[in-house]
């Protein structure tokens, strides 16, 4: 993309000061992210490309994030820090667009850091006490949300588009996913009945951030204490064990998401007390005994999940998730179901933490 072209997106919002340079950040999955150095004194921001095909109704999305980070502001001690702002248009709208395409713009928040991995337990206390709060800040929150992807987190729902994949077979991947497959569908029964817990309402719902990965978390590079999540693309109502589900999939990780060597990828148990320690010092007193009942099991749903979802992609031919070599979805589909393996052999442990910590 060209900076002229950046340049005329950016100089459609409300910002302060002169923009000096626009450069391209990190590798999300699915946006394409900008930070928009401004001269002087103002401030720089963050400019994303919404990806419109993922998010089909982004002004619902941009809504749901201004609605919950309004929410927060009010509530905390330094609200320019400890949630995103977001920058509006001129013309007052939460966004721009450019043909079918969307932009959006926060604040960039200075003097923080982000990880890729948790290489200490307490970065990953940190990183628990961060969901947990922000869950906790949003637990009075009592405007609808929309639902910014149908049925996210919803097993029921991937199932369904899963089943369409594999008969769809849109590239002739299946017949060399035998294995693959069978990973997947040898866990259909036992990952429904969690679920089927969540749909009678035995497991309540919340506001939930449903993207919890370390790397949506800032922390604040002074005192490396937690300062908010990020990515609030996915704020939606789900089961709050989806978050502590989706950080115990990354933080615990000893690899990397898409490891090619195997052997790097193991569930850490240290990490998973650590978090869970972080998690429950903001959540152990509003939960519910069910939550606490399915909390180890939300990491093993969580990964199973994401198996599921890049294994399907790849069946599909990539089309969800940016990839960066054609075998990539698979080469995470098999880190994260050695991940799962590893959870799966350490769960007794990861039940008898929760129930020391609860
Ligand atoms: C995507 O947007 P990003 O990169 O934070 C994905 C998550 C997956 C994650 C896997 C909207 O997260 O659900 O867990 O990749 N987000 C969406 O790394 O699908
Ligand atoms: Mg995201």
């Amino acid at each position: 993309m060209t900076q002229e072209k950046l340049l005329n997106i950016a100089s459609q919002f409300a910002l302060e000061g002169e923009i000096a340079s626009i450069d391209a950040l990190g590798e999300g999955f699915i946006n394409d992210t900008f930070v928009v150095t401004t001269v002087g004194e103002a401030p720089n921001y963050i400019l994303q490309r919404k990806n419109h095909i993922v998010f089909p109704d982004v002004p619902g999305m941009m809504d749901n994030i201004k609605a919950v980070t309004e929410h927060i502001k009010v509530k905390v001690a330094d609200p320019m820090r400890e949630t995103l702002t977001v920058i509006p248009a001129k013309d007052g709208k939460l966004y721009v667009t450019e043909g079918e395409k969307y932009w959006a713009v926060c604040l960039f928040i200075p003097d923080t850091a982000t990880y890729d991995r948790a290489d200490s337990t307490s970065l990953a206390y940190q990183g628990g006490v961060g969901i947990g709060r922000f869950q906790s800040l949003l637990s009075d929150f009592d405007k609808p949300l929309n639902e910014t992807i149908k049925g996210f987190h919803n097993i029921r729902w991937r199932f369904e588009q899963w089943d369409a994949t594999i008969a769809a077979d849109p590239v002739g991947r299946v017949k060399d996913l035998q294995t693959e497959i069978e990973w997947v569908e040898s866990r259909r029964d036992e990952m429904l009945a969690f679920w089927s817990k969540v749909e009678s309402g035995e497991i309540p719902t919340h506001v939930t951030h449903n993207d919890t990965k370390i790397s949506n978390i800032l922390f604040d590079k002074p005192t490396g204490n937690v300062l908010c999540a990020i990515d609030l693309d996915t704020v939606m109502s789900s089961t709050s064990l989806n978050d502590f589900g989706d950080a115990i999939r990354s933080y615990t990780n000893t690899g990397a998401e898409d490891d090619k060597c195997l052997d790097n990828v193991e569930m850490s148990i240290d990490m998973f007390r650590a978090y869970a320690e972080g998690y429950l010092s903001e959540q152990r007193a509003t939960m519910c005994q069910s939550e606490k009942d399915w909390l180890a099991f939300s990491g093993r749903y969580i990964t199973f999940e994401q198996v599921l979802r890049f294994l399907m992609d790849y069946i599909d031919g990539d089309k969800y998730y940016k990839i960066a070599y054609p075998e990539h979805n698979l080469v995470r589909t098999h880190a994260q179901y050695k991940l799962l393996q590893s959870m799966e052999r350490q769960y007794d442990e990861m039940c008898a933490i929760v129930k020391e910590l609860a």
